[in-house]
């Protein structure tokens, strides 16, 4: 158990990627701009409907993706792990599939396997990856949970009022076509199975980053625990099922820790560089590198990881202000870190 953790703990740094589909809207459906939320919750918030969203999905071809770049633009910084999303809340897998056509290489003609690109780069580059895998919410397969959050009233859609009253009398879900299977199918043909998938195609996995376990049953983390089990050396953070999995790690969202609350416990807080975890064309609020090096000498000093957040663009590149202010923390490092 300490063994396995021994790379993460001397790891303190390391990049989270936010990518899908939802980078195509950029937070900006019919002309509005998302009124709340991180921008990869888009379809959720604007409450489009299935088949729409799965149309803007099968334009996104990320011509400009280049998974080497990424990686040794991490290593510049200073970052010691990926973290990427390779199935978030809207259901896209961002590697090939043989459980959902739902993916990047079945239902785009961009033709590549986004998720092994990235995995030969960081085995050239030494770099470690790990999967962020959303296993319960899934707002494309049917039967996929969904936490229930409303669009409210008038806004960016005339019909908002309706759609709301349909969401709250059907627990979240606001098309049909979410709710034509249940949970226990969905777990057992699209999250097990591709959970599988990305333990077996990938070469070795360092992380794995559940999210939301919105209606996990005990039953249901058992048959993907059953999984990892077969992988001891995979590291898990906290959120497969509430409450009572405790992960290897914590995973305080957003905030560092009181020191007095994470004494001898394994923690690493997520966070962005700009105010959304996906691709927002509008972002205005990046914060200074001042800020970000601040956070990270403090995660550090009380024992925790910094997982910093970048959402590429739909083109696939890291977005300027991004690129520039890692660049600017990798400056920082060399002179006063001890990589
Ligand atoms: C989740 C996702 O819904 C979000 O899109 C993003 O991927 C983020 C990293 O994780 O959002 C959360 C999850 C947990 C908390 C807050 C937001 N939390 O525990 O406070």
């Amino acid at each position: 158990q300490d063994k396995k953790m021994e790379w993460w703990r001397e790891a303190k740094f390391g990049m989270f990627i936010h990518w899908g589909p939802y980078s195509i809207l950029g937070g900006v459906y019919k002309g509005h701009n998302q009124n709340r939320g991180g921008a990869e919750w888009i379809m959720n918030r604007c409450k489009i409907p299935v088949a729409e969203y799965q149309q803007i999905t099968k334009g996104f071809n990320p011509t400009k993706y280049d998974a080497e770049a990424w990686v040794k633009l991490a290593k510049e910084a200073g970052m010691k792990y990926i973290v990427i999303t390779t199935k978030h809340h809207d259901g896209f897998a961002m590697f090939k599939s043989n459980a959902s056509k739902y993916n990047i290489v079945d239902f785009t003609t961009y033709n590549k396997d986004i998720l092994d690109e990235l995995a030969k780069a960081c085995r050239k580059h030494k770099m470690k990856l790990g999967f962020y895998y959303s296993q319960a919410q899934d707002w494309n397969n049917p039967g996929g949970s969904v936490a229930r959050k409303l669009m409210r009233e008038g806004w960016p859609n005339p019909d908002s009022t309706k759609i709301d009253a349909y969401t709250e009398a059907n627990k979240g879900y606001w098309d049909p076509a979410q709710q034509t299977a249940t949970m226990e199918e969905y777990i057992d043909k699209v999250s097990v199975p591709q959970i599988k998938e990305l333990l077996a195609n990938y070469g070795d996995v360092a992380v794995l980053w559940w999210d939301t376990p919105t209606q996990m049953t005990d039953a249901f983390a058992e048959k993907i625990s059953v999984e990892l089990a077969k992988y001891p050396q995979i590291i898990q953070n906290d959120r497969l099922k509430r409450p009572n999995f405790p992960g290897d790690y914590k995973t305080p969202e957003g905030r560092v820790p009181k020191a007095e609350d994470i004494e001898g416990v394994d923690w690493e807080t997520c966070m962005n560089i700009g105010s959304s975890w996906g691709f927002k064309s509008w972002e205005n609020a990046w914060k200074p590198t001042e800020v970000l090096i601040r956070n990270l000498i403090t995660i550090a000093a009380r024992g925790g990881n910094y997982l910093l957040n970048v959402g590429p663009t739909p083109e696939g590149e890291i977005p300027e202000p991004s690129v520039t202010r890692l660049k600017e923390m990798g400056e920082w490092m060399k002179i006063n870190g001890e990589a």
